[in-house]
């Protein structure tokens, strides 16, 4: 059985690591869950924590839940859809399942070199009339084209909906990603650039399917005696509203030291023929920094991904490869016939390592990082 375990003595410099707020601030909070005896099922924290996260989101409907993953799940659950939804194999498995998990058949678009999100000049060709829409991911952050994607399906009368897991507070212009598409989901997981322990959210337009989805999540219960929907239990808890609350004033904070982490591995591996850096399709964007790619383009370099993995994995710096394999490449897909030719995120998958990177994460570590790096090549 594969069971992962993290000892208390483990060492190196690690994929990521969260962002914690002062204690003092959420002994605060559990004061007040002490208080109310409240813990969990939408009580006062998880009222205040939506509010405020309405707010910092700029929508009129976001409903917190317990993972990314099932408020993806359930908001597909609550568009009751059913048939084909064109999709990215560069992704996490929570994406693909999610619409497998749904009754729904994936199809694989590929993505663009330049930021790996979905590729609009390939959707049309996939659209069938069995075809009920578009699941785009803002992968690291990178928001996807959504001029082009939501051009298409209107055209064609597709839902959107975008796995926004890694893309907490990215804006395009002025706007909030969260704008973009019937749903977005946002993942609160603890390696992520904001956290609420594990917790995620969904924004939905339609205001008959959030209030769908805020009871899917919640049993589908009406009222004591009333169970409408054969929903799940995907609520969040108070003690993760607590740090949602923590950690939303700290965001900003946040994002400028993990902006500053970047810089540094983009000026230090500068020039380095065959290493490559994502760039936002518009230069108006407002990054979040959630992740740090890097691509090693094994011919230019004459040094394979694999090998610069475990050459750094040798020296405690412990790099991982989101997203490789492709989910299309999954042994629970493989099988299914869900696998279509994308050539450019296969290869992309092939050549990229996701490096050590958090807000606290020392200068001087990522110089070394990027000195072993330069010392390889
Ligand atoms: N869509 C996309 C595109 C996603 O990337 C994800 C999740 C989802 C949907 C679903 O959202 P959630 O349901 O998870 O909210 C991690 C995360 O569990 C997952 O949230 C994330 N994407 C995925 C890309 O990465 P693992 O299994 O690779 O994480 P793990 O446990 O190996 O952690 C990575 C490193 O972080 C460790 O080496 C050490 C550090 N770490 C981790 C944890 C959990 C800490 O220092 N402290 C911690 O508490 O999946």
């Amino acid at each position: 059985m594969y069971v992962k375990k993290y000892s208390d003595d483990r060492k190196g410099v690690f994929v990521t690591k969260p962002s914690l707020p002062p204690l003092e601030e959420y002994v605060e909070y559990l004061k007040r869950i002490w208080e109310k005896s409240t813990l969990t099922n939408m009580g006062p924290l998880h009222e205040e924590f939506r509010e405020k996260l309405s707010e910092f989101l700029d929508v009129d409907i976001c409903v917190p839940s317990c993972n990314g993953h099932m408020a993806l799940e359930l908001a597909l659950q609550a568009l009751n859809l059913k048939g084909e939804i064109i999709t990215t194999p560069y992704t996490f498995a929570s994406t693909t399942h999610a619409i497998v998990r749904n009754g729904c058949t994936p199809v694989f678009c590929d993505v663009r070199e330049s930021d790996c999100t979905m590729d609009p000049e390939k959707i049309e060709s996939l659209i069938t009339d069995k075809t009920v829409a578009i699941l785009p991911v803002h992968v690291y952050g990178m928001p996807c084209n959504v001029e082009e994607i939501e051009k298409i399906a209107k055209k064609h009368g597709l839902k959107v909906i975008y796995d926004a897991a890694h893309a907490f507070g990215v804006k395009i212009g002025e706007k909030n990603i969260s704008s973009y598409g019937d749903v977005s989901m946002f993942s609160f997981h603890a390696t992520k650039s904001f956290n609420t322990i594990e917790g995620g959210c969904a924004v939905i337009k339609d205001y008959n399917v959030a209030v769908r989805f805020y009871q899917l999540i919640n049993f589908g219960i009406m009222g004591e005696e009333n169970v409408a929907f054969v929903g799940a239990n995907a609520k969040m808890n108070e003690f993760e509203a607590a740090m949602g609350l923590c950690n939303l004033v700290h965001f900003e904070e946040n994002r400028l030291k993990r902006k500053a982490v970047y810089e540094i591995y983009e000026r230090e591996l500068a020039g380095i023929d065959g290493i490559r850096m994502l760039k936002p399709y518009r230069r108006d964007v407002e990054r979040n920094y959630s992740y740090c790619p890097v691509f090693y383009d094994e011919e230019v370099l004459g040094v394979s991904r694999d090998t610069v993995y475990k050459k750094m994995a040798e020296h405690n710096i412990f790099t991982r490869k989101y997203f490789y394999p492709l989910t299309s490449e999954f042994d629970c897909y493989k099988s299914l016939g869900y696998n279509g030719e994308t050539p450019v995120a296969r290869r992309l998958s092939r050549q990229v390592l996701t490096m050590p990177f958090y807000a606290d994460l020392e200068k001087e570590t990522v110089v070394e990082i990027c000195n072993l790096l330069k010392e390889m090549f």
